[in-house]
């Protein structure tokens, strides 16, 4: 895991906020759930790029349209698409960009990310608004875990290893940023999905 603390600036996220609620107009934020119970997730989620991901009570995955809009996501960013550049050095660019918002009592439990075929590439995900304590296991739920606080403005770039790593956000501490117009956390997290293209 490498975590680049402030990498993006308060205009810089001023720009790029400006850009998600606009994607966020388009492709409304949605409450994912369990599958099976159809348990709510307390994080509600949109995403950009050719793929999104989606949770309902059929199952996780992947696809090219929005659950309730049935459109196509909205494009990823430039602004984004020049961060996984810079900062990556897998060939191609993102398949998906998975929006989540958490309001702040919202939090996601300790989970691996194994929807993707592929493995190879990293993960590269950014914070907006208030503080989030993340944490990171191993590859066994059990296994010990570390915690991170992560800010507005920071990037998380995650590969080897760590990508099949157990992770989650315990809380959301909120007011710690003025960044969002209400109390709560956006994380961008970009991703490679195929492994034919
Ligand atoms: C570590 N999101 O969307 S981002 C997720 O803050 C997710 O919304 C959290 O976990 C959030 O799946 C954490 C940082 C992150 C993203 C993917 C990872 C950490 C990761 C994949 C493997 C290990
Ligand atoms: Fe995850």
């Amino acid at each position: 895991m490498k975590l680049l603390a402030g990498y993006l600036d308060h205009s810089a996220q001023e720009t790029l906020l400006s850009e998600i609620r606009e994607i966020v107009r388009q492709a409304p934020l949605f409450t994912p759930c369990m599958p099976r119970t159809g348990k709510p997730f307390s994080v509600r989620m949109s995403n950009c790029g050719p793929l999104g991901w989606v949770a309902d009570k059929q199952g996780y995955r992947y696809q090219s349209t929005h659950p309730i809009t049935d459109e196509p996501w909205p494009n990823i960013p430039d602004q984004l698409l020049k961060l996984w550049s810079d900062l990556t050095d897998f060939g191609g660019e993102p398949e998906a960009c998975l929006i989540n918002h958490y309001e702040p009592r919202a939090k996601m439990g300790l989970h691996v990310d194994e929807d993707e075929e592929e493995f190879m590439a990293p993960i590269f995900s950014l914070s907006l608004g208030d503080d989030a304590r993340f944490r990171l296991g191993g590859m066994n739920r059990k296994d010990p875990t570390k915690s991170f606080i992560l800010h507005s403005g920071d990037v998380l770039l995650l590969d080897g290893e760590d990508r099949k790593a157990y992770h989650g956000i315990d809380r959301i501490y909120a007011g710690t940023s003025t960044l969002l117009k209400a109390p709560g956390r956006i994380n961008l997290t970009m991703r490679r999905v195929t492994s034919w293209n």
